[in-house]
């Protein structure tokens, strides 16, 4: 048992830290972490379920900072339970180029790093993703997962749109085992909350279902209480402690001055002082420490017990739950998108890319057990609900779908979340005009480097009559310019396949692919063993030597395709290239790059959007068929007449480019 006055010093441990670390960076954030103290020492050492020695344990409990500011709080607590890769080295280097101590928690510096936030209301979508994961895979796998979602956020967290769409679903879906700690501390950057926020947020969580619970921030037996009293809830509960920011700065806790400043050398000492703490800038007194490397232990035997039970779960189980953790692929996957690319080589549809992708995702739902699909509202349009796939319902978890409802940024947050979490492949489909509302989580996922899968239909003034609001014109562009991930345009049913394919079993990026609401016919008509858009860009028809090239992507290759063959009518050998991905293209060798890029006289670029990023491809005296505006509303084939994006206008382009 700790007493109160040991828990004072372990908490007065955070709190020095904080400050000695910012201190020395001479840059970040002491007020939450000298506030939340408190709370996060009750939580660490008597709730929170985790093994700093096993730090990757698939059931420990998940701790989301998503008031990423904060990060002192995280380092703190890593580095005083005794995360082997957190060292008071690292708490020093707070800040530094190349630290892992980052100005924000960065998901992969170390363990125990959840996910990366800063980005304020992030974490707690993430979370609501998490303890998604855990009740679904508390349903398939029992013991093995059963386990809490905590969750650190600030009054930032909670203005944030994002953080309605993620409570509102969180609290319909009853997600029992997602705890929220609000530091409720009335201040932001600008001064008091009242300057911006009138929320009654107890209000608020309740409207959306939540269990709430008002706390004094510094008192631990009632954090304590509360946090048992979450334990026992049937809905996810707010824990919200009234806090004092910066506290124990005795002239500026309580101020906006503690949010992300350093308190100075003189507010340090009056600090050192009012607390009662001797020790140097990054000493932590002995029997301190020892207090927090105990409670680190805490969980060894839960753990011991958990590993003793996985080794004593049936085979095929066991396999499972270990493959599903290791987020590899089982067996067949490739072999079964062969069949189906053999099979397509003999149909070769016409159909929407929106549509293949439901086919293939028909192929991939039946091998694949570990993906959990969803939609913002559009399941009908997305094509993303397969036959294997029935909804989830705030008392059903057996399904494989959660209708996000009309929330893209919550949803694409929540993804994150469950990738994060482990066990399951989620994909969400939107539409990708729409792509704007949740890219904030989608660049999270490219820089964390995780697999998760955004279906973006009706990717272009293809979508027709719903007009320019719906019409993408910048994103894909825009999308192509978030380094790490992969966004792909296939131009058939084969060639959607294959980004499937590669999405899938590419672990450290996220996806995107763009689709069409229209059909198309088939680009590709033999069959290929190879995954031809692994390379980003592959000769679809035409010799190297050609006088043309034409350089599209997705709906655009079958009126380059359409375009050649006008051509060559007149005797003017062209060659086209598909372009599925141009981020895994220019990831190619010099070679490869250079063979498909080509030297023919004349290059064109076609694709329904803006042109930026196409001059990598044809140069600045390429030709560009594509957009220059806004869409237009009106039949598809009439708007891209409009717009001038025909195989006739190729044709013209061609041929005033050889004149
Ligand atoms: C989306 C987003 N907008 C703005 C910021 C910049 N920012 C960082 S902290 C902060 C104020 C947050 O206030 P609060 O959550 O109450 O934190 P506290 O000052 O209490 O530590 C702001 C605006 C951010 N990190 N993320
Ligand atoms: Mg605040």
């Amino acid at each position: 048992m700790i007493s109160p006055e040991e828990h004072n010093r372990m908490a007065n441990a955070i709190r020095f830290l904080a400050m000695d670390a910012v201190e020395k960076a001479n840059s970040g954030h002491p007020g939450l972490p000298m506030g939340m103290a408190d709370v996060a020492t009750v939580l660490f050492t008597k709730y929170l379920r985790f093994d700093p020695k096993a730090p990757h344990w698939p059931n420990r409990d998940r701790f989301v900072l998503s008031a990423g500011h904060g990060s002192m709080l995280l380092y703190s607590v890593l580095y005083l339970t005794g995360y082997e890769d957190m060292s008071i080295e690292d708490i020093k280097q707070f800040r530094q180029l190349g630290s892992k101590t980052a100005g924000h928690p960065e998901y992969g510096h170390a363990s125990g790093i959840e996910t990366t936030t800063g980005p304020l209301g992030q974490g707690l979508a993430n979370g609501v993703g998490m303890a998604i994961a855990e009740r679904k895979l508390n349903l398939e796998f029992g013991d093995l997962q059963d386990h809490h979602t905590y969750v650190m956020c600030g009054d930032g967290c909670l203005m944030e749109g994002i953080s309605h769409e993620a409570i509102a679903l969180a609290g319909h879906l009853k997600l029992n085992k997602l705890i929220l700690f609000w530091d409720n501390n009335s201040i932001t950057i600008d001064g008091a909350v009242s300057l911006s926020d009138s929320t009654d947020q107890i209000a608020r969580f309740k409207a959306v279902h939540w269990n709430t619970i008002e706390v004094d921030g510094h008192d631990q037996d009632a954090i304590a209480a509360a946090i048992e009293e979450a334990h026992a809830s049937d809905r996810p509960t707010l824990i919200a402690c009234k806090t004092i920011i910066g506290f124990g700065a005795p002239n500026k806790q309580g101020t906006h001055k503690v949010h992300g400043s350093p308190l100075g050398a003189d507010e340090i000492a009056a600090t050192r002082k009012a607390l009662n703490w001797e020790s140097e800038p990054f000493v932590i007194p002995g029997d301190v420490l020892d207090l927090w490397r105990t409670a680190g232990k805490r969980s060894v035997s839960t753990r011991n017990d958990w590993e003793a039970g996985l080794a004593s779960t049936e085979a095929a189980k066991k396999g499972e739950f270990t493959r599903r953790f290791e987020g590899k692929l089982p067996e067949g996957f490739d072999a079964a998108i062969s069949d189906y690319k053999k099979k397509l080589a003999e149909t070769r549809p016409t159909v929407a890319t929106r549509k293949a992708s439901e086919d293939a995702l028909e192929i991939i739902n039946g091998i694949l057990p570990e993906t959990l699909g969803g939609s913002a509202d559009l399941t009908p349009s997305n094509n993303t609900k397969t036959s294997q796939m029935h909804s989830i319902t705030p008392t059903d978890f057996a399904g494989r779908y959660v209708h996000w409802g009309i929330r893209e940024h919550g949803m694409a947050s929540a993804m994150n979340g469950i990738t994060l979490h482990g066990g399951l492949i989620p994909y969400g489909g939107g539409f990708m005009i729409f792509s704007d509302y949740c890219r904030p989580p989608i660049r999270l996922a490219a820089l964390m480097g995780i697999r998760v899968i955004h279906v973006l239909t009706h990717d272009s003034i293809g979508v027709g009559e719903d007009g320019p609001t719906h019409q993408p014109v910048e994103q894909m562009a825009s999308l192509r310019a978030i380094p790490n991930l992969m966004m792909f345009r296939p131009a058939d049913a084969t060639e959607t396949a294959e980004c499937w394919q590669i999405a899938l079993k590419t672990t450290n990026r996220p996806s995107g692919l763009a689709l069409t609401r229209q059909n198309l016919t088939a680009a590709r008509t033999e069959y290929s063993e190879e995954n031809l858009c692994e390379r980003g860009a592959y000769n679809l028809a035409g010799s190297a030597d050609a006088q043309v090239t034409i350089f599209a992507s997705g709906s655009e290759v079958e009126i380059a395709v359409a375009a050649r063959t006008a051509l060559e009518a007149k005797g003017i050998s062209v060659r086209v290239v598909s372009v599925p991905c141009t981020e895994l293209f220019f990831e190619q060798p010099d070679a490869y790059r250079t063979e498909i890029l080509g030297n023919s006289p004349v290059k064109i670029a076609v694709e329904a959007a803006v042109r930026q990023g196409w001059d990598a491809f044809i140069g600045p005296d390429g030709a560009f068929v594509g957009m220059k505006s806004f869409g237009a509303s009106g039949p598809a084939k009439d708007v891209y007449k409009h717009f001038g994006i025909t195989p006739e206008a190729v044709v013209a382009a061609a041929e005033a480019k050889l004149a």
